[in-house]
């Protein structure tokens, strides 16, 4: 870490699901700006107390000394005021921004719902699978919490967001209209998303989109692809053979 790129000297407190792909959308923003942070781990239904304490409920959550963000694209545009690295997540020019931000806004709001219904709708029944995808790096408390409240957690988690095999289809076809998006975005070879360079709306998209690519260089994901159900590895092929697909893996692979 470059500490001439340190612009605020007391630490960010980032409070996660390690495994949530929003928590890793803000995770890279992070890092890519050169900010440091902690990062405080917890297990579904317990992140609640940590998330209350600073006005939130949902993961991720910043706490800075100037004041608490409670949704990651709140955070990335409070990041971006207080780095001071060259690089910036939001273009400054107008319309371009708002390019930036609406598919942002698209990311957020249907891929990423999408695809951790679809996920979790392969994943949540798995107590092995979802003590490695939500144990790692948690306290010891929580992980106990775990062990005797996975069945009430799961069923927690599968009844908030209504998991079912045709919400899970119909999430399907939402992760591949916005895949089908990005894809016509990206036509005529265009290295970002947005402009010239890479800003808010790529680091979202490949973020949000990292459980359905697998990408090698993902800081928390932990199946193994040839581990997971044959019906999850063969989308998840099929979307790594995309123009979007291999647009987040190569920010993966050369900007992670
Ligand atoms: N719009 C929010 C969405 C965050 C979100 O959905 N987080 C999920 C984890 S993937 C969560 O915290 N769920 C548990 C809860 O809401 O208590 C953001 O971008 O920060």
């Amino acid at each position: 870490m470059n500490s001439s790129t340190i612009a605020n000297s007391d630490p960010l407190r980032l409070i996660t699901i390690p495994i949530s792909h929003y928590c890793e959308k803000v995770r890279w923003a992070l890092d890519l700006l050169k900010l440091p942070y902690i990062e405080e781990k917890h297990v579904p239904a317990f992140h609640r107390s940590a998330t209350r304490k600073y006005g939130g409920s949902s993961v991720p959550v910043l706490a800075s000394k100037s004041g608490n963000f409670t949704d990651s694209t709140e955070i990335l545009h409070y990041l971006d005021t207080i780095s001071s690295s060259d690089f910036r997540l939001y273009p400054t020019e107008p319309k371009l921004r708002r390019e930036v931000e609406e598919l942002e806004e698209l990311f957020d709001t249907r891929l990423g719902v999408d695809i951790r219904n679809w996920a979790y709708f392969y994943r949540l029944d798995n107590r092995d699978t979802m003590r490695k995808a939500w144990c790692k790096g948690t306290p010891l408390l929580e992980r106990v919490g775990f062990e005797i409240g996975f069945p009430l957690i799961s069923a927690k988690v599968r009844q908030t967001y209504n998991i079912t095999a045709e919400s899970a289809a119909l999430s399907l076809q939402g992760i591949r209209e916005v895949f089908e998006i990005v894809n016509q975005r990206l036509a005529d070879d265009r290295p970002y998303l947005a402009g010239d360079n890479l800003s808010a709306a790529d680091l979202t998209f490949a973020a949000l989109a990292a459980p359905v690519l697998q990408p090698p260089e993902h800081p928390v994901l932990v199946a193994k692809i040839d581990e997971l159900p044959i019906d999850m590895v063969s989308v998840i092929r099929e979307l790594q053979a995309t123009v979007a697909g291999n647009h987040a893996l190569r920010l993966y692979r050369e900007q992670r």
